[in-house]
This record gives C-alpha cells, structure tokens and sequence, in this order.
C-alpha cells in the first residue's frame, strides 16, 4: 500500500458501501459522507450486482477516497481490485485464500479475511492476512445467515491473535460501549451508517467512542 495512507494498525474504524443498503446513484455521496465523517478503512460490497458494474462503483469511489487518504477494500473480486489499484481485498471464508488472493493483487495491497469463530481468526492469523474481521457479533440483516457469535470471545481473540482485529455485526451506537467494555478496539459498521438520517455526523459520533 502506499505511504500516502495511514497504516492498518492506526486504523479502528472500518464503514462499508453495500449496495444493499445504498442504490448505485447514492455511491458517490454516501463514499463522501462516510470519509467526511471519519472512516479509516472503506469497502465496497455488492453481492448482486453484475462486475462491471461494481467495477464502475469501485472506480467511482475511488478518487473520493484517495482524497481522504482512506483505503479502499474491494469484497470478493481480486480482479476488481487488481484492475483498479485498490489499496486493499476482503476475502471470506469460503473464498480464495489468502496467499491466492495475495498473489493476484500484488504484495502491496492488504488482504482482509471474515472470521466467524477463535478458531477461524487463529487460522487467519497463521495464513498471514493482513487484518481480520470478527463476527457477527448480533444478528444483523446485513448477513442474515450467520448465527451471532456474541461478545464472550472478544477478549480471547485479542490475547491470540496479533493482527488488528475488527468487530463486525450490529455495531452501532447504542452497542458501542458493550462492545468497547468486551475488549473490542477496532469496529466495522455497515447499516448503522449507510441507515443514518446525518452519515457524516452518526460516523463522526462513533469515530470520537473509538478514540
Ligand atoms: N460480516 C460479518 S457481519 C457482517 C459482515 C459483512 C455485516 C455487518 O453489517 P451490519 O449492518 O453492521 O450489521
Ligand atoms: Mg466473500
């Protein structure tokens, strides 16, 4: 990744533009609110939209978060992000691997990886990503089919696993200090923010918990 942007580790708050909350023609604005607010990391995720589309969106967004100085994740498509420059891929469990993914986008892009249990963060860690996600934390319509994990690991993992780590699934405001007193240090919100009557100012609020 280039020096132009802050490192993962300063990193503690990730948004994402899912296309399930946030029509195509909204992309441009809400990418700007939510970098106005505050994100440190940004991700586009859009699991119904044909690629080029996504790739438009990715291309779209990008110069606004260049601007910000805030890294751009691509979910899923390591083509995408190849094609693009993005500074950094998200990859699940059921995708390629990490060293596979890593090996399509270039040493200087980060690789992210969804982890859902200890176990599988542990894994992660020992595959070399670069970061983690951890969750879900509550049910959340944003990924309907995963049973929540709860908060009881959160300490653990973070005594296990060395790679930043950040806790996804039903963040919002009103969770943030559960999630904080559990051992959380870094956050992902998706619905929360693209939901928010005033993003920049909802982004804004839970950047100023984080810190
Ligand atoms: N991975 C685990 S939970 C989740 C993802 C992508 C969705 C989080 O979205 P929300 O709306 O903040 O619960
Ligand atoms: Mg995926």
């Amino acid at each position: 990744m280039s020096s132009a942007f802050p490192d993962l580790q300063s990193s503690r708050l990730y948004g994402i533009v899912d296309l399930g909350y946030c029509a195509p023609a909204q992309v441009e604005a809400m990418t700007a609110s939510l970098c106005e607010g505050g994100v440190d990391l940004l991700q586009l995720r859009a699991k119904k939209l044909p690629l080029q589309e996504i790739e438009k969106l990715a291309r779209l967004m990008h110069p606004i978060t260049r601007q910000y100085r805030v890294p751009l994740i691509i979910n899923d498509h390591l083509e995408i992000a190849a094609s693009i420059g993005s500074e950094g891929v998200h990859v699940g469990q059921d995708d390629d691997a990490v060293a596979k993914a890593r090996s399509i986008v270039g040493p200087g892009v980060f690789v992210g990886k969804s982890t859902h249990s200890l176990a599988q963060a542990i894994a992660a860690q020992e595959e070399q990503a670069d970061y983690i996600g951890f969750g879900p934390l509550y049910a959340t319509g944003t990924k309907p089919d995963y049973v929540p994990i709860g908060l009881q690991d959160i300490t653990t993992v973070h005594q296990q696993v060395q790679l930043p780590i950040f806790c996804i699934g039903g963040v919002n405001e009103a969770r943030l200090p559960e999630i904080l007193s559990a051992g959380a240090r870094r956050v992902v919100v998706v619905s929360a923010f693209l939901l928010a009557p005033d993003v920049q100012s909802y982004v804004r609020q839970i950047k100023a918990s984080l810190h």
